[in-house]
This record gives C-alpha cells, sequence and structure tokens, in this order.
C-alpha cells in the first residue's frame, strides 16, 4: 500500500529533522560566538545613523566588517507634552538615541563623544556587548571629551543601550536610552517599511500637564509613580502629522524598545494582529499570531504585521491609562483602497486620541501658569488647552462627530449664552442637549482646569471657526464655576 508506506517516509523524515533541531538547540552555550569571533573581518565602514521613527537601511553585505559608530551625548531641553518643557539627556540630540545597525560578526569601533555643553558626565552600557558593563567602563565621558572602545558583534538581537552613569535611573530616565540592531547573517525577512519606537517612562515634579519646565522626581522615579509615559520622547511624537505613513496592502516592521527605567510594556497597536514577533529582540525564534506583546524594561521586540485595509492603527501600551491619560500613544496612517472582505464599516478616525489628564475627580489647586494680559495673548494660549483636552471629542475643525459629539464651530448653543458654557465645562453637562438642530445624548465631563486655562480655552473658542468672538476672563470662570466636591460630585 503506497499511502502508509510513504506517510512512514515523512514520519521518518520528520524525527531525523526534529533530531538535528534538537541537536542543534543542544550545542554547547558560546559556539555560535566562537563562529562569530572567527569570522573574517573585510574593510571599514561608518555606521549610518538615524533618528526615530526612522531606521537604517538593511544590510545586504555578505561578510563581517570594522563599523565605525560616533554618537554624540547632548543634554537639549524640548517638549514632553503641549506646553510641559523637560530637559532631556540623549544619544545624538533626540529620545530615543539614535539607531545604530551592525551585522552579526562585526567588528565596532565605537566613539562616544559628549557635548561641551553637557552638565553632567555620561557613558553607554550597550546590550549587545559581551564585555564588562557593556561598555560602560570603558567609555565614562566628561564633557568636551570623547572616548572610544571596540567590540566585536557575537550575538544577533535587537537590543537596548542607554547610559549607566550613576544616578543610574536618572540617567535613563531622561532620556538615555536607544536601539542597536545586530542583523543576523542571512538578515531579517523583506518588509515594505520599518519604524523605530522607543517607550520611556518620565517622572516630574509636577502632575501630569503642569506647564513650564518640570525638573524631574527622584522621589517619584523610586516610588516608580511615572507622571508621563510616552513613546519616542513626547506625547504627540507619533500622532497627527507625525503619525507613519503606509500603504494598506503592504507590510510593517516596527523595531520597538522600552527604555524604562521602570515600566513593563504591554505593547499593542489596535485593530492589528502581529503576523510575527520575535520577543524580547531575539532574532532566531519567532512567534506567530500575536495582538500583544509584552517588552521588559531594558528590552526590545520585533513586529512584523501586513496592514490589509486604511485606516488609524494607534499604538499603546495596553495599560490603558498610560495610553490614554499619561500619553503612550502612536499612530499609523494607512493609506489606500479599502477591502470589505477584511473589514466593512465606516472607518473611525478620531477616537483614540488623548484624553488628556484634566477629568475631575478631585478638588484641583491650579497650576502656576502665566497669565494672559490681552484677548490676543488669551486666544493664543487657549489653542494648546483645546488641543490637549477638547480636539479629542469636539475635533480640532471644531465639527464634533455626528451623533456623538456636539459641534463648537458655529454653535447656536455655545454662542447663546457664555456663563452656561462655563458651567459647562466645569461642571460637566450630561442628558439631551440640541445644538444647531442635532440632538445630543452623550457625557460631557468636567474639568479640572484652572480658571485661567478655561477662560483661555473658551475665548479661543469663541474666536475659532465663525463663532462670535466673545472673550471669557478668569474673573468671570471664577464666579461662575460649578464646585465639585472632593469625591466628584457637584455642589453648586
Ligand atoms: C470626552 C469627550 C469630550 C471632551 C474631551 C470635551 N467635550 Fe465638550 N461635550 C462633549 C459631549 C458628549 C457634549 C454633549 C453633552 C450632552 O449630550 O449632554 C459636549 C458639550 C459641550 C458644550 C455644549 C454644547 C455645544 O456644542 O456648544 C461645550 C461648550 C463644550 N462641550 C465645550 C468643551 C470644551 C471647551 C472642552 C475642552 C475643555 C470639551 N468640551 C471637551 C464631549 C466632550
Ligand atoms: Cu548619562
Amino acid at each position: 500500500m503506497r499511502y502508509p508506506n510513504s506517510w512512514n517516509q515523512v514520519k521518518r523524515l520528520s524525527a531525523l529533522i526534529a533530531f538535528i533541531l534538537a541537536g542543534a538547540s543542544n550545542a554547547p552555550a558560546g559556539d555560535n560566538d566562537q563562529k562569530n569571533l572567527d569570522e573574517q573581518i573585510k574593510g571599514e565602514e561608518r555606521a549610518v545613523l538615524t533618528d526615530a521613527p526612522n531606521v537604517p537601511p538593511a544590510i545586504t553585505r555578505k561578510n563581517a566588517t570594522k563599523v565605525i559608530v560616533h554618537l554624540e551625548v547632548k543634554e537639549v531641553e524640548g517638549e514632553i507634552s503641549s506646553g510641559v518643557r523637560y530637559v532631556f539627556w540623549t544619544f545624538g540630540g533626540k529620545v530615543p538615541g539614535k539607531f545604530i545597525r551592525i551585522r552579526e560578526g562585526d567588528l565596532v569601533e565605537f566613539h562616544l563623544d559628549n557635548h561641551p555643553s553637557s552638565k553632567m558626565p555620561h557613558n553607554i552600557d550597550l546590550h549587545a556587548v559581551t564585555g564588562p558593563g557593556g561598555g560602560a567602563a570603558s567609555s565614562f565621558t566628561a564633557p568636551g571629551h570623547s572616548s572610544v572602545f571596540s567590540f566585536k558583534a557575537l550575538n544577533p538581537g535587537l537590543y537596548i543601550y542607554h547610559c549607566a552613569t550613576a544616578p543610574v535611573a536618572m540617567h535613563v530616565a531622561n532620556g538615555m536610552y536607544g536601539l542597536i540592531l545586530v542583523e543576523p547573517k542571512g538578515g531579517l525577512p523583506k518588509v515594505d517599511y520599518e519604524y523605530y519606537v522607543v517607550q520611556g517612562d518620565f517622572y516630574t515634579k509636577g502632575k501630569n500637564g503642569d506647564k513650564g519646565l518640570q525638573p524631574f522626581s527622584m522621589v517619584k522615579a523610586i516610588d516608580e509613580r511615572p507622571d508621563y509615559v510616552v513613546f519616542n520622547g513626547s506625547t504627540s511624537s507619533l500622532l497627527e502629522d507625525r503619525a507613519l505613513p503606509v500603504k494598506a496592502g503592504e507590510t510593517v516592521r516596527l523595531f520597538i524598545g522600552n527604555g524604562g527605567p521602570n515600566m513593563t510594556s504591554s505593547f499593542h497597536v489596535i485593530g492589528e494582529i502581529f503576523d510575527r514577533v520575535w520577543p524580547e529582540g531575539n532574532t532566531n525564534t519567532v512567534t506567530e499570531n500575536v495582538a500583544t506583546t509584552m517588552i521588559p524594561a531594558g528590552s526590545a521586540a520585533i513586529v512584523d504585521f501586513k496592514v490589509n485595509v486604511p485606516g488609524n492603527y494607534v499604538l499603546v501600551d495596553h495599560s490603558l491609562t498610560r495610553a490614554f491619560n499619561k500619553g503612550a500613544l502612536g499612530m499609523i496612517k494607512a493609506s489606500g483602497e479599502e477591502n470589505k472582505l477584511v473589514y466593512s464599516g465606516k472607518i473611525s478616525d478620531e477616537v483614540f486620541l488623548p484624553e488628556g489628564s484634566g477629568i475631575r475627580v478631585a478638588d484641583q489647586k491650579s497650576a502656576k501658569a502665566p497669565v494672559a494680559t490681552s484677548k490676543v495673548e488669551r486666544v493664543a494660549a487657549g489653542r494648546a488647552v483645546y488641543a490637549a483636552n477638547c480636539a479629542a471629542c469636539h475635533q480640532s475643525n471644531g465639527e464634533g462627530i455626528p451623533h456623538a459629539f456636539p459641534p463648537l464651530a458655529k454653535a447656536d448653543f455655545l454662542n447663546a449664552d457664555k456663563l452656561r458654557a462655563i458651567k459647562v465645562v466645569t461642571g460637566g453637562l450630561t442628558g439631551k442637549v440640541t445644538v444647531n438642530g442635532q440632538e445630543f445624548n452623550g457625557v460631557m465631563p468636567a474639568w479640572s482646569l484652572s480658571d485661567e486655562d478655561i477662560a483661555n480655552v473658551l475665548s479661543y473658542v469663541y474666536a475659532s471657526w465663525g463663532n462670535s468672538g466673545k472673550e471669557v476672563t478668569a474673573q468671570e470662570v471664577k464666579a461662575n464655576r460649578v464646585k465639585v466636591g472632593a469625591k466628584g460630585q457637584v455642589v453648586e
């Protein structure tokens, strides 16, 4: 009988394959290291380094080479969230640091330069390095100095690198991390897009949303109470015009790191399933069909997926208050033809946007923000308050979303009564409301914003989109605000 015969052959063959595979994984630890140590170095090149979200081109070389890396540490002031400034310590001027891409077996000559304007010494610990401190001991560099060390890339994989100068957690919390990819000899499977994203947790003296320059809080860092958890160093680095562009029908790879210093990431893309994941950046092991992958602090993962239908896909840490309230949100924007077979129905673009931290649960203390001295200043300041707190629902053009969020643009309800608008924003609004002939029955939360911020945002709304142009002052807000008790109940 032919069928059982050939079936037996298949079984014997698969037993043989299993034996070979088992043999491979039973090889003594470090065998591959020796092969890579023995591989001859041919030629020399300077590494192409990129800022997030960009990734250097794939390596097509068939041989190991000497790669020269120049990375410059800079301490730079930037924005972590709208109106919130922070002094980041960086590898290359941005958070995360530059993406470094080399090949297994390469010999890396690493130059760490510390910019003369730095206030601190810094160093680098690359998890791709075999040797004491991952290079930290040899790369300790004072401001205005430069250190050189070299290493052989023995293990393929995607690795985090970070500063390891004391206090280490502080240097990391200030943004000193990035990714280095040691490509396996055969390379990774080809995809249409590759992007670079690193999550990090930030600890500020003020609370989330407090404006101005915020110093680092060691107390909160030790307590592991981050005020911000963000991708690529800011709450908006991957939103709106900075969303990652792709085309429907094409494949995307994300090199995802987690700099920490403390939080573990439950990384997920809303509306996508990762076709392939290399967990913990281990390029030897691939798993399939994963929706959420865990990325420990100080680790990384590679995720691949095909975007089948156009629309917006939101990157989150699925510990969700980190995403919607502390900033761990990013977006992939897929353009192209709809594929009704895969997904039919309306594609909603606007729901998954930051909700801000202003939803009131307790009495608020207003932050010491600058006070507007003219209507022009008020309206200008109100634009940022609107973007952070209102645009998620009422949209950045004030048009709202039919049947869900009423318009503020040319809105009869809004324009009819300024004091009522103050009550709506300070006390919230529920139940039926008719705006421009359309009925809405949703929930508008009460906002724990200062008198000044509410005056600014309402003045901005009134000055925009064909509205009446009325000014709302902080005194008017103070006199007309709905008071909310410590438990969140209205105590008018
Ligand atoms: C989470 C979604 C959401 C956010 C964020 C939000 N609103 Fe609303 N807003 C609503 C909903 C829903 C209603 C209608 C409530 C109802 O049906 O009773 C509303 C109603 C209003 C109204 C009265 C109706 C109108 O169109 O004139 C005003 C004014 C208003 N919001 C202003 C603001 C301002 C200013 C902000 C930012 C500080 C803001 N809203 C943030 C959901 C939101
Ligand atoms: Cu440092």
